[in-house]
């Protein structure tokens, strides 16, 4: 690595100057790994709640280090903790829209209330200033949907893209009881896609999803950017707007291609400790130049199918939630892991408001965020600002 070059050249050089027996260090410095930055991370949102370091946000009372949420990795909920979660997905997936009837036929249920939403939103929540901002807004209230609506008793897990090298055999897609659900049967060969210029080839699932909590659950929204094989015959759907009725089945193409390469611990690493403003951090997590994938989209084509690989409908995927509930952890390890720059990082603001426009209008701290038909209740267009921390504004919750 070539800052640790730089590094042992000074450190050889002040050994030169002033002898090695008045070695002016305590302790050797030792590489950062991705579990000190989640252990620093932690160590620093706590040491924000008791008060002890400064992060510039004034909270109220309500949260502290005693009522503080523990979002957890997926496959580190035990068995009935995981039950639980799947149970309360189910319960959304089968409870009724509140959307206005008629206006989108293709939403069948009160989960297909977040996609819509999602879909609306696209254009101006991606590649904009508040890309981690509203998806921050958007898990919790869903999170809080599974909790007030389908009385689920946990917090929002997530998925730790460095942890599973073999996704396809993961706690999360192994297709066990206790999973989300399999990958897609098996189809043989089939079309890739190209991600920006990296070509994606099919994987090893590709069909339907007929194993574990999530067997044969139908979608019917979308697609509306779909990215699997024209051959397979996905049917379109009958409105151009992509929300027309279109039942059809969950389809996944999970692989190891991006998680045995290009997700790794060090490649999260990288991705964090290379990024020293919001801009840079929240454009090399979606784009990461023509060399690599980057981690936001690799996650979300390491799960693929219909609708996970289309950028509107993906969240009619059920492990989006997963993936997402990840880049909001990869978000606050960035923010929080060191002390000196969490007070600028935690409420740095940058990029504009369209995605398919560079030159839209500058994002403000300001600007509130909707949620329409899936805001917590009271909850509706908060601004930006309020979403700067996970213990403050509308949020109290850390990551373990
Ligand atoms: C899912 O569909 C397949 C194929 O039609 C069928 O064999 C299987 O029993 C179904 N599984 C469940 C859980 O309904
Ligand atoms: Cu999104």
């Amino acid at each position: 690595m070539a800052g640790n070059t730089v590094v042992n050249a000074v450190l050889a050089s002040l050994c030169l100057f002033s002898g090695a027996s008045a070695w002016p260090f305590k302790t050797r410095q030792t590489a950062l790994t991705l579990d000190n930055v989640q252990e620093q991370a932690l160590a620093n949102a706590y040491k924000v709640l008791d008060g002890t370091l400064a992060d510039g946000l004034t909270r109220s009372t309500g949260c502290s280090k005693d009522t503080v949420a523990v979002r957890k990795e997926f496959g580190d909920l035990t068995k009935d903790e995981r039950k639980e979660y799947t149970r309360a997905v189910k319960c959304i997936l089968e409870k009724p829209s509140k959307l206005p009837a008629g206006k989108y036929p293709g939403a069948k249920s009160r989960y297909d209330d977040f996609v819509v939403v999602h879909m609306n939103m696209t254009p101006s929540v991606h590649a904009t200033a508040n890309f981690m901002h509203w998806h921050r807004y958007y898990i919790w209230a869903y999170e809080t949907a599974l909790r007030t609506e389908c009385d689920y008793k946990g917090w929002q897990p997530y998925w730790n893209w460095a942890k599973y090298a073999d996704l396809v055999n993961s706690p999360i897609f192994n297709g066990d009881e206790w999973s989300m659900g399999g990958n897609g049967d098996p189809i043989g060969a089939h079309a890739g896609t190209y991600i920006g210029s990296q070509m994606l080839p099919g994987g090893p699932g590709g069909g339907c999803v007929t194993k574990g909590p999530f067997a044969n659950l139908t979608i019917h929204l979308g697609p509306l950017m779909p990215t699997m094989d024209p051959k397979l015959g996905i049917k379109s759907n009958p409105r151009t707007d992509g929300f027309g009725d279109n039942p059809r089945c969950l389809r996944r193409d999970v692989s190891n291609f991006f998680t045995a390469s290009y997700m790794r611990p060090q490649d999260l690493l990288d991705q964090i400790t290379a990024a020293p403003t919001i801009g840079k951090f929240q454009d090399s997590l979606q784009d990461a130049g023509a060399k690599k994938p980057a981690l936001h989209v690799g996650g979300h084509f390491s799960i693929w199918g219909d609708p996970g690989g289309d950028v509107y409908v993906s969240p009619a995927e059920p492990t989006f939630w997963l993936h997402h509930g990840q880049l909001d952890r990869h978000w606050w390890m960035w923010a929080n892991y060191q002390e000196k720059e969490l007070k600028s990082r935690t409420s740095m603001y940058e990029g504009g408001t369209n995605w398919m426009n560079p030159n839209s209008a500058k994002g403000k701290p300001t600007d509130n965020q909707w949620l329409d038909v899936v805001a917590p209740a009271g909850k509706n267009g908060l601004p930006s600002n309020q979403f700067f921390s996970t213990t403050a504004g509308p949020f109290c919750y850390v990551y373990a």
